[in-house]
């Protein structure tokens, strides 16, 4: 008897280190963990976890003989200025690896007779608006708006939204046999900032990078410029979106894919926080124009009323209390001890 799991892919990154932490405390299903790294020490030991390659086939056969997989929470990317650099690389992972995790979920559903669960975190790298004027007049873009993507990373996110589409609602549809389907959901992305982990190869990341090197007592050049708006939101609260749209009734949701948000801040404004914690931050603004320009074709804010009113989406951070009861505490507790003369409010 095939023992019945939920996997979580990209499991060592930033949003897999605060998901595996909530799923292993809900205990549902055991989990199984995939990364190309080994898991972080306080995450050992709440999965069985395998170091490998998603595009490698002969592990996927291996492990659907060994477990029954009843959700998927598919995390593993490279993000929208890694994938700059390696866009080949980036589509392959990004798109190929997918492909795979979709047709594996799209089998099992068909052999146990009952959807597999499939959770996709998109992005709001899906959006792109051409100017600064574009921009601010569709300060607050719904789902189907403005779909240009200026990145491999947010071509792949947009082309993936479509494919667990294909696979939820048209699958082999010229099959004789009657196919159940997987149920696909997904969430598009804000900046995503963590107490916990400093994030790798984003475009967003600068705002993480700014709170953690000021609380080492660091200089930090943010590569955008000053005035410089896009959403934000806290780790927690991208986990428990994932986590509240994944325990959702299918037949209350009309969307496969959905917009969330939570706050939009400038660089700026970033800064004033993070200067108000940590008044000998030092904090200069350097622009790399590619990643500048990447950033600014990247909404405002988004609309997602959808996602409220379907399956009562409400962030519990909005910008203050992201900084003053998770972010501050929490980083200072990170690095006490280890800040080269810096002292916090
Ligand atoms: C990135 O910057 O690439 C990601 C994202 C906004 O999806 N953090």
């Amino acid at each position: 008897m095939r023992k019945k799991v939920t996997l979580i892919t990209g499991a060592a990154g930033e949003v897999g280190h605060a998901l595996v932490k909530r799923l292993a405390a809900e205990g549902q299903n055991h989990l199984i963990t995939v990364d190309l790294s080994p898991l972080p020490a306080d995450l050992q030991g709440l999965s069985t976890h395998f170091q490998e390659d998603i595009l490698n086939q002969p592990f996927w056969d291996r492990l659907v003989a060994d477990y029954e997989i009843d959700k998927i929470f598919h995390l593993a990317a490279l993000l929208s200025t890694r994938a700059e650099y390696t866009p080949e690389t980036a589509h392959r992972v990004n798109v190929n690896g997918t492909m795979r995790l979709l047709k594996l979920a799209a089998e099992q559903s068909q052999w146990r007779g009952k959807p597999v669960l499939f959770m996709f975190p998109s992005s709001i790298a899906v959006y792109g608006l051409p100017d600064l004027e574009t921009k601010q007049r569709y300060s607050r873009v719904r789902e189907w708006e403005w779909n240009y993507p200026s990145t491999m990373y947010g071509c792949n996110k947009l082309y993936c939204e479509m494919l667990g589409r294909y696979f939820t609602q048209h699958y082999r549809q010229l099959s004789v046999e009657k196919t159940v389907t997987l149920d696909f959901r997904c969430v598009r992305y804000p900046g995503l900032i963590s107490a916990f982990t400093v994030p790798t190869g984003g475009t967003s990341d600068y705002a993480s990078e700014m709170i953690h090197a000021a609380a080492q007592g660091k200089p930090y050049a943010c590569f955008v410029r000053e005035g410089l708006t896009i959403p934000f939101m806290a780790m927690p609260d991208a986990v428990d979106a994932m986590l509240q749209l994944a325990a959702a009734p299918r037949e209350s949701l009309n969307h496969l894919v959905y917009n969330i948000g939570a706050f939009s801040l400038s660089a700026g404004q970033i800064r004033d926080l993070v200067c108000r914690a940590f008044p000998a931050a030092q904090i200069t603004f350097e622009p790399d124009l590619k990643r500048q320009n990447i950033a600014e074709s990247w909404p405002m804010d988004v609309d997602d009323s959808a996602a409220r009113r379907e399956w009562g989406w409400q962030p519990k951070f909005d910008a203050q209390r992201t900084f003053t009861e998770y972010l501050i505490p929490n980083i200072q507790k990170r690095y006490a001890g280890k800040a080269q003369g810096t002292r916090s409010r």
